[in-house]
């Protein structure tokens, strides 16, 4: 990308970035952003500019340890200097609305965690504003999309080698929360996290419907449960005002029914989001704890076929190592990272994107709805 104010033939300068939240997912992108031009040179270079977090100690602490050259405890400063050119929402849920908005207003390229805001309303506020004239590139951080294994699902969807999808059954399956002793975190919180594993976990699972078929969910039944009311906390027992696990069956447009079942008191689950597709003419499945495995069965007899993605030619393999050199959790991200940043050089649209985060929250907000009508159908509104 060349910088149009400089003169001609001047390489542009780094793109500077500033990653909002600097838990888990703040690492996760971290991670990312300090090796994404190492596996994708064609993408313009970044520059590592600021880390922001509310305990000044703390974040300063992960900014050295992540390679930051900043930290930072105010947001809103970082984000109104004209030296910062993307900035990466990693925040609790209910801060994501304020700060992209805020960030697309100042004129920066904005990238939001999943799911991408806590409400329908907040969602919409947020397509509204990524899709206003003049906006910056924006995309929603639904990293699974760059799982090989399922970029290579949806290809073969696309193909027709299953031929006409009916059914598909998802589960996204943890156990952090397995012990009734696990502390409370603010993801056990309404008020903070919209909803419990729901909005966690389900938000990868109705996108991965979304992405894998091409169309969305149109109409869902839904129950959801909370097995442990209340968590410890720093004094005392707190309320927890979410949903421990999820169940919900989904319709697409075109018909093709989905079963979901989402938990983070799966005993034993560890981070197994199980994906599968029956056609007309074959199935597919994939697991997240196999993330290089793709079982894939054509036609109506004989047995699945395991592919193990690995090969330059399957999606995104050509960028990290040899054929038959497995990938990780961690590698999703750094691809999510090269793909905004290719759309922030083209000036391309990027998927996910906004639309595509208010197309999940809908079906969010179905299942809660069905939920509170003792699991009567509720449509989706997309
Ligand atoms: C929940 O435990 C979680 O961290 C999700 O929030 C992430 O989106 C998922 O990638 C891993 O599990």
């Amino acid at each position: 990308m060349t910088d149009p104010s400089a003169g001609a033939g001047t390489p542009a300068r780094p793109l500077a970035v500033a990653v909002i939240g600097y838990s888990f997912m703040g690492k996760a992108h971290s991670n990312a952003w300090r090796n994404v031009r190492a596996f994708y040179p064609e993408v313009p270079a970044v520059q590592m500019q600021v880390l922001v977090g509310r305990d000044g100690a703390g974040v300063r602490e992960a900014a050295d340890r992540y390679g930051w050259a900043e930290a930072a405890t105010d947001w809103r400063q970082v984000i109104a200097r004209d030296d910062v050119d993307i900035v990466d929402v990693c925040t609790p849920g209910h801060l994501h609305a304020e700060v992209a908005l805020a960030a697309l207003a100042a004129g920066k390229h904005v990238l939001v965690e999943k799911p991408l805001a806590n409400s329908v309303a907040e969602c919409e506020d947020l397509v509204a504003a990524a899709t206003a004239p003049g906006a910056g590139r924006a995309m929603l951080g639904f990293n699974y999309r760059r799982v090989p294994a399922l970029a290579l699902a949806r290809d073969l969807v696309r193909e027709g080698r299953i031929g006409q999808v009916r059914a598909v059954r998802l589960s996204y399956l943890q156990d952090w929360l397995a012990d009734d002793r696990a502390p409370m975190t603010w993801r056990l919180r309404k008020e903070t996290a919209g909803t419990g594993v729901l909005g966690d976990l389900g938000s990868h699972a109705v996108d991965q419907v979304h992405y894998l078929l091409g169309e969305t969910v149109t109409s869902v039944r839904g129950e959801l449960r909370t097995f442990v009311p209340q968590r410890p906390g720093p004094s005392g027992p707190e309320e927890v005002t979410v949903d421990d696990a999820a169940w919900a069956t989904l319709q697409t447009a075109s018909g093709v029914v989905a079963s979901l079942e989402v938990s983070r008191v799966a005993t034993g689950r560890k981070n197994s989001l199980q994906v599968e597709l029956y056609g007309t003419d074959g199935s597919i499945r994939f697991d997240l704890e196999r993330l290089n495995e793709l079982r894939v069965l054509s036609g109506t007899g004989g047995g699945a076929e395991t592919v193990l993605v690995t090969e330059p030619d399957h999606p995104y393999l050509a960028a990290w190592w040899p054929a038959g050199h497995v990938l990780g959790w961690d590698h999703t991200f750094t691809s999510q990272a090269a793909d905004f940043l290719r759309a922030v050089d083209r000036g391309e649209p990027v998927q996910p994107d906004f639309a595509a985060g208010l197309a999940v929250q809908r079906v969010l907000a179905a299942v809660e709805a069905s939920h509170a009508r003792g699991g009567a159908r509720v449509d989706t509104g997309n």
